[in-house]
């Protein structure tokens, strides 16, 4: 998922959070992360303008443990710079007398459904403009686990060998004009 997020004063807090709640996760999880997220600057974060909150090693807590404001610490950043962090991580933020935002932006892993559905959030003409490699981290790809695969010509092939192909354009003839 995308997401420019812009926090004005007074708009209050945040409560501490992991984000892989989207997916019922549970902790801690040795064998895989649901998602890296990236949290990019696009404003000055600091503790006065809101940077975003993170508990560090949070990600080994089990689920019983809660989380407390004051073992948090904030992600200064300069403009540029990004905060990246795993979804079991507990953040929050803040607001404060100044507007912040930041870009963030979350990878989730090729076996659970994304949080955002980039197949329809795209528009096709825009999607066959991009990088392959953008085309894949957005979901036209198959995991390892070759999960998401699509029967092309009575195969079964890659988003990503799909998208390439003249078949697409067919199959999505649809979604492409909806936008
Ligand atoms: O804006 C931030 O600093 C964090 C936002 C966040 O954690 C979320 O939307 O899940
Ligand atoms: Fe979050």
């Amino acid at each position: 998922m995308t997401q420019a997020i812009e926090i004005h004063p007074g708009q209050g807090k945040q409560p501490l959070h992991r984000d892989d709640t989207r997916f019922l996760w549970r902790h801690p999880n040795y064998a895989c992360e649901a998602r890296l997220q990236i949290m990019l600057a696009m404003t000055e974060f600091t503790q006065e303008t809101g940077a975003t909150k993170v508990i560090p090693g949070s990600h080994k807590w089990d689920d019983e443990r809660r989380p407390e404001p004051e073992e948090t610490v904030d992600a200064v950043m300069a403009v540029g710079s990004a905060l990246l962090f795993i979804g079991s991580t507990y953040h929050g933020t803040n607001s404060s007398d100044k507007p912040r935002l930041g870009l963030t932006m979350g990878i989730d892993q090729g076996c659970i459904r994304q949080e955002e559905n980039q197949y329809l959030s795209i528009p096709f003409d825009v999607l066959k403009g991009l990088p392959e490699e953008v085309q894949r981290l957005l979901g036209w790809d198959a995991g390892e686990n070759f999960m998401g695969w699509v029967e092309q010509g009575g195969k079964m092939v890659s988003p990503i060998t799909h998208l390439q192909s003249d078949d697409v354009p067919r199959s999505l003839g649809l979604i492409g004009g909806m936008h």
